[in-house]
Formats: C-alpha cells, sequence, structure tokens
C-alpha cells in the first residue's frame, strides 16, 4: 500500500523537526542551512515569472468587454475595495497584537546592506519608479512593482486590441499554467526547505522564539472574523437589505467546505450552491461573480499577508515606513489577482510582498509550518468574500429571482 502524506502534513511534520533538532542540536544544526537557502532561491526564481503570466491572464480576463458590463464592473470595484480593506484591517490588528515584538533575532545578512540602511524614498520617487524604463530588466532584477504594472498594461492593451492579441493572451495562459506547475513543483521542496530555515533559527535562538506564532494566528483569526462580522454584514444589509444571519448561515457550509480543503477552487460548486439556493441569487449572477472571485478575490490571503509583513518586520527588529506600509496594500490587492485559489497559494504571493519591500523571505520558513492553520481561515473568509460580492450585485440590480 502506498502511504501518501500530503504536502502540507509534510511542511507541519519538517516544522516540529525544525523545532526538535535545533532545540537538542543548538547552533550545530547549521548544516542544515543550505536546503533553506535552496529552497528560497527557488522562491525567488518563480515569483517574477509567477506574476507575469498570471496577472496578464488575470487582468485580460476580467477586463474582457464581453465580460466588463456593468455586473462586471460591480463585482471588480467591490473586490477590490474589499481586499483594501482587508489589508488595512489585517495591519491595524497585527500592530495592535504586535506578535514579533520584543524578539532580538538578528537580519544581519537576510537584508542586503545597502537595502537596510536605505534612505526612506520621497512618495513621488516611489511611484515614478513603479513605471520600468525597460520591462526586461525589471523583469531581470526582479522588481516585483515594476514587473506589476508592465502585466497590468499587457493584459489591458490585450483586451483593447481584441482578436490579433488572441496569441498573445493564449501565450500567456499557457505560460501561467507551467509557472503553476513549476510552482507546485517548487512547493514540494518546502519541507526540506523550512527544516533547513528553521532548524538554524531555533539552534540559535531556542524554541521559544517561535512563541510568537501563537499571536500570529490569533491575529489572523480575529482579524478575518472582524473583516467578516464588520465588511460583509454591511454590505449584504445595506446593499442587498439581506440579515447578516441569513447571510453567514446561508453560506456557512461553503465556509465550512472552505475552511477544511484550504482550496477557494474546491469549494467552488459548494459556494454557487449555497449562494443560489440558500441566499437566493439568481445563476446568472453567481455564474460570473463567484468563479472569478475564486481567482482573483482573497481577502482572506490579504489579512494573512499584513499580518505576516508586520511580523516578520517585528521579527527581524526591521522598521517599515509609510511607503513601504502602502506598497504591502498595493501589491497585495494586484498580487491575489494573479493568485489561484489552491492551498499554499497564499505562501507564494507572501514572497512577492516581501520581496516589493525588501524584506527578508526567511520569514517565509517561520510561518510556512503554521501555514495550513492560517491557510483554513483565510480561505473562509475568501469563500464567503465572494458570496457576499454577488449577493451585494444581485440587491443592486434588484434581480428578479433575489429574495
Ligand atoms: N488557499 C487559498 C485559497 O484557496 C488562499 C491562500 O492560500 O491564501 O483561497
Amino acid at each position: 500500500m502506498k502511504f501518501k502524506i500530503n504536502l502540507v502534513t509534510q511542511i507541519f511534520i519538517a516544522f516540529v523537526l525544525a523545532i526538535i533538532l535545533g532545540s537538542v542540536f543548538g547552533s550545530s544544526i547549521d548544516f542544515l542551512k543550505p536546503f533553506g537557502d535552496l529552497f528560497l532561491r527557488l522562491i525567488k526564481f518563480i515569483i517574477a515569472p509567477l506574476i507575469l503570466s498570471t496577472l496578464v491572464v488575470g487582468v485580460a480576463s476580467t477586463t474582457d468587454p464581453k465580460q466588463l458590463g456593468r455586473i462586471g464592473f460591480k463585482t471588480i470595484g467591490y473586490y477590490l475595495v474589499t481586499t483594501a480593506l482587508a489589508i488595512v484591517i489585517g495591519l491595524s490588528v497585527a500592530f495592535i497584537i504586535s506578535p514579533g515584538k520584543g524578539l532580538s533575532v538578528s537580519s544581519d545578512g537576510l537584508v542586503a546592506p545597502e537595502i537596510a540602511t536605505q534612505e526612506p524614498q520621497s512618495p513621488i520617487t516611489t511611484l515614478l519608479n513603479i513605471v520600468p524604463d525597460n520591462p526586461f530588466t525589471s523583469l531581470a532584477n526582479g522588481s516585483i512593482l515594476q514587473i506589476i504594472f508592465f502585466a497590468l498594461f499587457l493584459g489591458l492593451a490585450i483586451t483593447l486590441v481584441g482578436e490579433k492579441a488572441k496569441p498573445v493572451y493564449a501565450f500567456f495562459e499557457g505560460f501561467a499554467e507551467v509557472m503553476y506547475k513549476i510552482t507546485g513543483i517548487v512547493m514540494k521542496v518546502a519541507p526540506i526547505g523550512v527544516l533547513g530555515l528553521l532548524a538554524p533559527v531555533v539552534g540559535q535562538y531556542g524554541p521559544a522564539v517561535l512563541l510568537p506564532l501563537l499571536k500570529v494566528i490569533l491575529a489572523v483569526y480575529i482579524a478575518c472574523l472582524l473583516h467578516a462580522l464588520i465588511v460583509y454584514s454591511t454590505a449584504v444589509k445595506t446593499f442587498a437589505n439581506m440579515s447578516p444571519k441569513k447571510f453567514f448561515t446561508g453560506i456557512s457550509p461553503a465556509a465550512l467546505v472552505a475552511f477544511s480543503t484550504a482550496s477557494s477552487a474546491g469549494t467552488l460548486p459548494m459556494t454557487i450552491k449555497n449562494t443560489n439556493e440558500n441566499l437566493g441569487v439568481p445563476k446568472k449572477i453567481t455564474s460570473f461573480v463567484l468563479p472569478l472571485g475564486a481567482t482573483i478575490n482573497m481577502d482572506g490571503t490579504a489579512i494573512y499577508q499584513g499580518v505576516a509583513v508586520i511580523f516578520i518586520a517585528q521579527f527581524y527588529s526591521l522598521e517599515l515606513s509609510f511607503m513601504q506600509l502602502l506598497t504591502v496594500v498595493l501589491i497585495t490587492i494586484l498580487a491575489s489577482i494573479g493568485t489561484a485559489g489552491v492551498p499554499g497559494a497564499g505562501m507564494i504571493m507572501l514572497a512577492m510582498v516581501l520581496t516589493s519591500v525588501n524584506m527578508p523571505l526567511e520569514g517565509i520558513a517561520l510561518i510556512a509550518g503554521i501555514d495550513r492553520v492560517l491557510d483554513m481561515m483565510r480561505t473562509s473568509v475568501n469563500v464567503v468574500g465572494d458570496a457576499s460580492a454577488a449577493v451585494v450585485v444581485a440587491g443592486t440590480e434588484k434581480a428578479s429571482d433575489y429574495k
């Protein structure tokens, strides 16, 4: 009988093993570090092509004139606003709980010295630097913001050109599938990578250094519940005159499936069923809003990004400027358009966010071990957020069979 442990369990086992080995062998466990460095290099290797391909496809498919009618604009507008609110709530709860505060872990060698001592740029310079003067140089240098700008422009232009750009769209669609496959292969190295990154940290600072992870889980769960209770309740009540009790009761089966599978895509059939049958949203709306949401709307993931960035900055005693926080908000909104609704997608997206604000990717290993616990809650919020969009759009469309 072939006994197969799924990847998330493997990562969790590696996490526990890293704590044990680090606690028992102390700094002599450092020989594992190259495995961690290999994993980080593989993550860095996929970030640029993954953003470019998935974002071009994400933008081109959501700005398709056929899809972009009134319902399309309402849906995409709602998704962008709620994701922005989610990051702000995530950042705020993280600042209040401060999961990484009080640790004396050094970031030496993790952040390039010239970046660590870099003078904060003026807002104008930061905004101007988003525009690449050569997109191929941006790709070569892995300049995340410039790659995102290039991808947004490319996706939009593909839509505007229309028929003649179909081969270009098809290329990026295939490229995105290839990058998802490569990402899946890279993620198979994650358990070894987590072991190689985490064991030396525990070896150097002791297992107590991971206690703040409990505060990370607390912060993500509190922020997710706050976001759902405040933002979605207000939205369904205001735009569809639906009682929050009816909304949350109606979508709860899908929320539970999302919590257990940690996959928005996998939960989609249940999300559609609940939104149609329990919330009375007509198929003409759910058939557009929900599949789109499962791909580009990830409020729970955005909250996780906000909390994770603050935790990693505090863990390594790195100060985040206002512009860097604004960059985190911008990147998370845009990068979520290109991130698939599958388990662990948010962790890859975190690498993009950390890179965009020059923060150490090593921080990913710190929270990789609890990623599944975080992924369950953030996926649930992703799915409930998609359903709230369908209810809001139906409410404002005064859709005929909408109760
Ligand atoms: N698991 C992803 C989803 O299905 C979310 C994430 O990884 O952040 O929505």
